[in-house]
C-alpha cells in the first residue's frame, strides 16, 4: 500500500539509497552507535547523508592484497554501490574503475584539479622508498611520487588497513623495498590511519560519516587512529573475556578448552594488548561470532604496530589490563543447565582471586603505558 506519510525528503532518501527509510535509519543508528555518539544523534546523521553534496575521494592501492576495499565490499549497510553512489562521490578507483590506463589518469587529474583542496585521498597499501620507490609503478609514476602529487591538494589523507597505516605485511623484516605506511612516506602527521587487515569497513563508513555530519575528522589516538574504534581493548570486550579472568585457557588447537569456547590466551592471542572493536563491530554482518577470536583463532594483533606482522603468533601478549569489566559477558551454553558458563566463569574467577590463583595468573601484568587500566 502506497505510504504517504513520508516527507519528500524521505522519499527521496529512498530512492537515492535503494533501501526502505526504516532500514536507512538503522544503518544511521548504527553508525552512531559506532562513533559512540549520545542518543538522538542519529538523526544528525541522517540529516547529512541526505544533503546531495557528495565529498570527492581519490583512492590509491599500492603494496597490499586488496583486502581492505574487499572488506568494504562485504559490508551489507549500506553496500559498497550504495555508499560510492550516494555518500561519497568514488573519482577514481583502480580496483573499481571501468576504465584503464591513460582514461584513468585522466580522469585522477581531472578531479584533482576540479576539486583543489576539497577531495578525500584514501590510500590503501605500503609505499615502497627504498631505491626512489621504483618497487611499485602506477602510470608511471612510482607509489611515493603520485601519492605526493594527490596528497598535495587534498583536504585530508586517511590511510586504510595496517599497511597504509604504518608498513603492514609488506614492511615485515627484511621489509627489501622499503615499505612504509603514508604518514612517514610522505613525512606528514596529519595522515588519519584505520589500521586492520583488512581493516573493519564499519571504521571506514563512520569515519566518513562523521567528517559529513561535522564537517571534521573524528577524535585521534597518538597513532592518529580514531578513538571511537581503537580506544579500547580487543581484550576488554572479548566474549571469552569471562574464561580469562577464570583461568580456563586452551591450550592447544582442537582440545577440550578449545572446543569449549575458553580462553585463547595460551595459543598468543594478542587481544590483552591491541586496542580495536572488532568483538563490538565484527566482520560480514553473518552473525555473533564473526571475528578472529569468534571463530576460535587467536587475536593477531593486526591494528597495532609492533604486535601484528612483527610478534611471533604463538607468543604470549603483554597483558595491559587486569581488571574484569564491570559486567560479565555470557558465554556459550544457557539451555536449561541452570547456571550458565558465563555465571560459572565468573564465580570461579572470585574463588580463583581468593585463592591467589590471580596472582599467578597476572605475574608479568602491568600498567598501560598510556596510562589507562
Ligand atoms: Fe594491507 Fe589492504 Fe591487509 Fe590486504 O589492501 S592491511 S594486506 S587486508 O588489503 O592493505
Ligand atoms: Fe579474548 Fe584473547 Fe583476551 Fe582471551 S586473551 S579474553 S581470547 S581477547
Ligand atoms: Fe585483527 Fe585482532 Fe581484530 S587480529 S581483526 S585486531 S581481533
Amino acid at each position: 500500500m502506497y505510504d504517504d506519510s513520508r516527507t519528500p525528503l524521505e522519499t527521496d532518501v529512498e530512492m537515492r539509497f535503494g533501501v526502505p527509510r526504516r532500514d536507512f535509519l538503522k544503518f544511521c543508528a548504527a553508525i552512531a552507535a559506532t562513533l559512540g555518539l549520545p542518543k538522538g544523534a542519529e538523526a544528525e546523521v541522517a540529516a547529512a547523508l541526505a544533503k546531495k553534496e557528495r565529498p570527492p575521494v581519490i583512492w590509491l592501492h599500492h603494496q597490499e592484497c586488496t583486502g581492505c576495499t574487499e572488506s568494504l565490499l562485504r559490508a551489507e549497510h549500506p553496500t559498497l554501490e550504495n555508499l560510492i553512489l550516494d555518500i561519497v562521490s568514488l573519482e577514481y578507483h583502480e580496483t573499481l574503475f571501468a576504465a584503464a590506463g591513460h582514461q584513468a589518469e585522466t580522469v585522477r587529474k581531472a578531479s584533482q584539479e576540479k576539486n583543489k583542496g576539497k577531495y578525500l585521498l584514501v590510500v590503501e597499501g605500503a609505499i615502497p622508498t627504498k631505491d626512489d620507490g621504483i618497487y611499485c609503478k602506477i602510470g608511471g609514476q612510482t607509489s611515493l611520487e603520485l601519492t605526493r602529487e594527490v596528497a598535495a591538494n587534498a583536504a585530508a589523507v586517511v590511510a586504510i588497513g595496517s599497511c597504509a597505516s604504518w608498513g603492514g605485511m609488506p614492511s615485515t623484516p627484511p621489509n627489501p623495498t622499503g615499505s612504509t605506511g603514508v604518514g612517514e612516506a610522505l613525512g606528514r602527521k596529519d595522515v588519519l590511519t584505520i589500521p586492520g587487515c583488512p581493516p573493519n569497513p564499519y571504521n571506514f563508513l563512520a569515519t566518513v560519516v562523521h567528517f559529513l555530519t561535522f564537517g571534521k575528522l573524528p577524535a585521534l589516538d597518538d597513532k592518529n587512529r580514531p578513538l571511537f574504534a581503537y580506544g579500547r581493548l580487543v581484550h576488554e570486550n572479548c566474549e571469552r573475556r569471562a574464561h580469562f579472568d577464570a583461568g580456563r585457557f586452551a591450550l592447544e588447537f582442537g582440545d577440550e578448552g578449545h572446543r569449549q569456547g575458553w580462553c585463547l590466551y595460551k595459543l598468543g592471542c594478542k587481544g590483552p594488548e591491541t586496542h580495536a572493536n572488532c568483538p563490538v563491530v565484527l566482520f560480514g554482518d553473518v552473525g555473533m561470532q564473526s571475528w578472529p577470536v569468534g571463530t576460535g583463532h587467536p587475536c593477531i594483533g593486526c591494528t597495532e604496530q609492533g604486535i601484528g606482522f612483527a610478534k611471533p603468533i604463538h607468543a604470549l601478549a603483554d597483558l595491559k589490563n587486569q581488571r574484569p569489566p564491570v559486567g560479565y559477558p555470557k558465554v556459550g551454553d544457557d539451555q536449561g543447565n541452570g547456571a550458565t558458563l558465563g555465571a560459572v566463569a565468573a564465580v570461579s574467577a572470585v574463588v580463583g582471586a581468593a585463592a591467589g590463583a590471580a596472582a599467578v595468573l597476572t605475574k608479568n601484568i602491568k600498567q598501560s603505558e598510556d596510562g589507562k587500566e
